[in-house]
């Protein structure tokens, strides 16, 4: 496995790459071209320009997360062609520049929703939480506004503003999608892409609703065993694959993700490995990576990923904000650090027994 942080780029992290550097064990970050709009072509210069500012301090580009998805492509509007075409051509300027591990995301209208980003937890930490019974009294067209509040100040990501003025006309798009046709648009729009992700080995990898259910009465397609491995199995080609994001999908206490994880062998391109407590149903709060302060076996998890093979990239996910820090909720570097030697630890603790 290659052990990998999130980095959102000089503009906009308050964690320099330098300090990342210097987290034992991690060779790169995942990051994306901040300021891009879904539907843009990226150019080549900026992803140039990109992978330079991150090499100058001896780590690499080891993925994008995210290249959004427009929304006319989810809702499979008649423009959605135009939009994937610009997609693909994207894809193929990563390709040339060297970039095979693409994150993207299939949720209707919002990314990931929380309730709370600065959650107190008994020791003073704070974490995400949520809560959908808090969900369900809030206004889906404000929910902008709700995000912006308990952000305070950052502009969370999957937040940014240009996605989220237009929540009116975006429900309206939406209205005559039922998850039935939101996964014939996930089909097509893979189909369209499969071409180029072969002629440059590009890796695609679809990140689990978050959370993993029904958000607002908008459709979602990627929560369970059952609609991760429909994605695989309908566009049945190894460049299409998933981010086994382990909080994501475990905030449901239904999902075995060691099962989840074995039974995606193989199409597993990226990893976010991060712990998650349940509270009551519809209810969670992150935690600490270490097993104990959560809900997941983390050991079980990795022990799948090593069991089945995994070689791909694995980042620690959302921290607890700590020690004092000042950064983008949930993404400080002290906590997220933390996850990191915890995950080696249990990574090589794998491969001492197996080897013997
Ligand atoms: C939240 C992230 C998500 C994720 C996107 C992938 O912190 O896990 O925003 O990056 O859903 O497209």
């Amino acid at each position: 496995m290659k052990l990998a942080m999130r980095w959102f780029g000089a503009e906009h992290d308050t964690i320099p790459l330098a300090h990342i550097r210097q987290v034992p064990g991690v060779v790169g970050v995942v990051t994306t071209l901040y300021g891009s709009l879904p539907g843009q072509v990226w150019e080549r210069d900026a992803i140039r320009h990109m992978k330079a500012q991150v090499k100058v301090h001896g780590l690499e580009v080891c993925g994008i997360e995210s290249v959004n998805v427009h929304d006319a492509i989810k809702a499979g509007l008649p423009e959605r062609d135009m939009y994937i075409d610009r997609y693909i051509r994207t894809l193929e300027h990563l390709g040339e520049e060297g970039i095979d591990l693409v994150c993207y995301n299939f949720m209707p209208v919002f990314d990931f929703t929380r309730t709370e980003l600065k959650h107190m937890r008994e020791d003073g930490a704070t974490v995400f939480a949520y809560d959908q019974a808090l969900v369900d009294t809030l206004d889906p067209q404000r929910m902008n506004e709700y995000m912006s509040r308990i952000a305070q100040g950052f502009v969370m990501p999957g937040w940014e503003p240009e996605r989220v003025t237009k929540l009116q006309r975006l429900f309206q798009l939406y209205s005559q999608v039922d998850a039935q046709k939101l996964f014939d648009n996930l089909v097509y729009f893979l189909q369209a892409l499969m071409p180029v992700c072969r002629r440059y080995g590009i890796r695609m990898a679809i990140h689990p609703d978050d959370p993993p259910w029904s958000v607002f009465g908008l459709p979602r397609i990627v929560g369970d065993a059952q609609g991760l491995s429909r994605i695989v199995a309908a566009v049945d080609d190894p460049h299409n694959g998933v981010t086994l994001c382990t909080g994501s999908l475990g905030a449901n206490p239904n999902n075995d993700l060691s099962a989840i994880i074995r039974g995606l062998q193989g199409r597993i391109h990226f990893a976010h490995v991060r712990n998650v407590r349940h509270t009551s149903p519809g209810v969670f709060e992150e935690c600490a990576h270490l097993s104990r302060d959560g809900s997941l076996d983390m050991y079980a998890i990795m022990q799948a990923f090593y069991l089945s093979g995994f070689d791909g990239v694995i980042r620690p996910d959302h921290g607890r904000d700590i020690f004092g820090e000042q950064a983008m909720p949930g993404y400080g570097l002290y906590d997220r650090a933390i996850g990191c030697g915890y995950l080696s630890g249990l990574w090589e603790a794998l491969q001492k027994q197996t080897q013997g």
